[in-house]
């Protein structure tokens, strides 16, 4: 579903004037500002298919109305999401929740509303129906070489509907681990998974990449066999040039260094993609930025620097994607919220004075390096992401336009109240 045009422009109209006075102050001193919007218009996030609909806990799902009831509509929920934003060019498709039943009309619906396809997601920590093995103690690490098997080529299979959209990148995240001390042989299990993962490196496309991604604990803890940055790493060195690390922000334990994490991951050239969320205590999924700000504009500010080091352009070389599940917010209002978090934590790593900032790293100038870093977190860089947006053909406001329109309304009319995104 699309916004029609004309509202998108009345709504700008409306709020142009506040706009341009908000945009000339902050302009006023910052004196990068056309690169910096130039950087934030090409910047995308993908939204992955299971964001859609409202996510539960382990004690309840509440859902929350028109929530999306096929892939279709997954896809037009993040085409609207874009048409508002501009910067929510891409949807990320979770293998076997999101199979596309002709990949052909998927691919042209999604290019109807200016979408990619980014990474596609395999599945080895849920049993499907009709499944000859189980993945209860395991998948790519299992001591039973039929089930390595069944995962692997499960793996195989996510490549192939991925290459038939258009992506051009493999995530896997295993559920692999253990829960009891004793349960597990740690030596045979890494083994085995990375057995398996060479199996399905082999049969990645010439041009896609293999994202490895790892997480502290749950459901598996008392080890996970991909349980932090040092054990991906190790798996993505031994894989190959297409293998990389991906950091999702909610997987690391309490009060974790990402953005040190991250700096030496591209240092060392193996940061491949990210998975947006924000947390409090583990992998709570909880909307970007709503938590710690500072910690989401650090990583940034690691980022940008360490891309500016390679070469790297910041809106191709990485995967970005938001990781979350909602409970009790519309997930379209908490999606835009995410993607705005994103952006401005962005923009603030974009103004951030690296030379004078080195400079006093080299003097050991403890003081200056922190006023230095917390002067760009403090500026109100809002109004530069509404001016890239705008320039985009986005909206100044897209919550707010969002909400004015009546959009969820809407949504529930033609889908329903009691929906059930599928996948959930
Ligand atoms: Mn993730």
């Amino acid at each position: 579903m699309l916004l029609e045009k004309y509202k998108l422009g009345e709504f700008n109209e409306d709020h142009i004037q506040e706009h341009k006075r908000q945009f000339e102050y902050v302009s006023s001193y910052i004196k990068n500002v056309e690169e910096v919007i130039k950087k934030l218009s090409a910047f995308q996030v993908a939204i992955p298919s299971w964001a859609l609909g409202t996510g539960g806990t382990r004690f309840g799902r509440f859902s929350g109305g028109g929530e999306p009831r096929s892939l279709e509509e997954k896809i037009e929920d993040v085409g609207l999401l874009h048409q508002l934003n501009q910067s929510s060019g891409a949807i990320s498709l979770h293998i076997p929740w999101d199979i596309p039943s002709n990949a052909n009309s998927i691919k042209a619906l999604a290019a109807q509303y200016g979408l990619k396809f980014d990474a596609v997601n395999s599945n080895t920590f849920q049993d499907q129906p009709g499944q000859s093995h189980s993945y209860k103690f395991g998948s790519l690490q299992h001591v039973d070489k039929s089930v390595r098997k069944q995962a692997i080529e499960h793996n195989i299979e996510v490549i192939k509907h991925g290459v038939e959209l258009g992506s051009e990148s493999l995530t896997v995240w295993l559920a692999d681990g253990s829960s009891f001390p004793g349960q597990l042989n740690f030596r045979k299990a890494f083994e085995n998974t990375l057995k398996s993962l060479e199996e399905i490196y082999a049969a990645l496309p010439a041009d896609w990449k293999m994202f490895v991604e790892y997480k502290a604990y749950e459901p598996n803890f008392y080890s996970m066999t991909v349980g932090d940055w040092g054990q991906s790493l190790l798996y993505t060195n031994k894989l190959g040039p297409k293998a990389y690390t991906l950091v999702d922000l909610g997987h690391h334990l309490p009060n974790a260094n990402i953005e040190q994490i991250v700096a030496l991951l591209l240092m060392e050239g193996k940061l491949g993609g990210f998975h947006f969320n924000d947390s409090k205590y583990g992998d709570d999924d909880l909307t970007v930025g709503s938590i710690d700000p500072y910690q989401l504009f650090l990583i940034f500010n690691e980022l940008v620097e360490g891309m500016d080091a390679k070469g790297m352009d910041h809106a191709s070389d990485l995967g970005w994607m938001i990781d979350a599940s909602h409970n009790i917010k519309d997930p379209l209002e908490d999606l835009l919220q995410s993607v705005e978090a994103i952006m401005i934590a962005y923009a603030q790593a974009l103004i951030v004075n690296s030379d004078k900032l080195e400079n006093a790293r080299e003097n050991n100038d403890v003081v200056s390096a922190q006023e230095i870093l917390q002067g760009a977190y403090r500026v109100d860089v809002r109004p530069l992401v509404a001016e890239a947006r705008l320039r985009s053909g986005g909206v100044l406001d897209p919550l707010q336009l969002f909400r004015k329109l009546k959009v969820r309304e809407d949504l529930i009319k033609r889908r329903g109240q009691k929906i059930v995104a599928t996948g959930l």
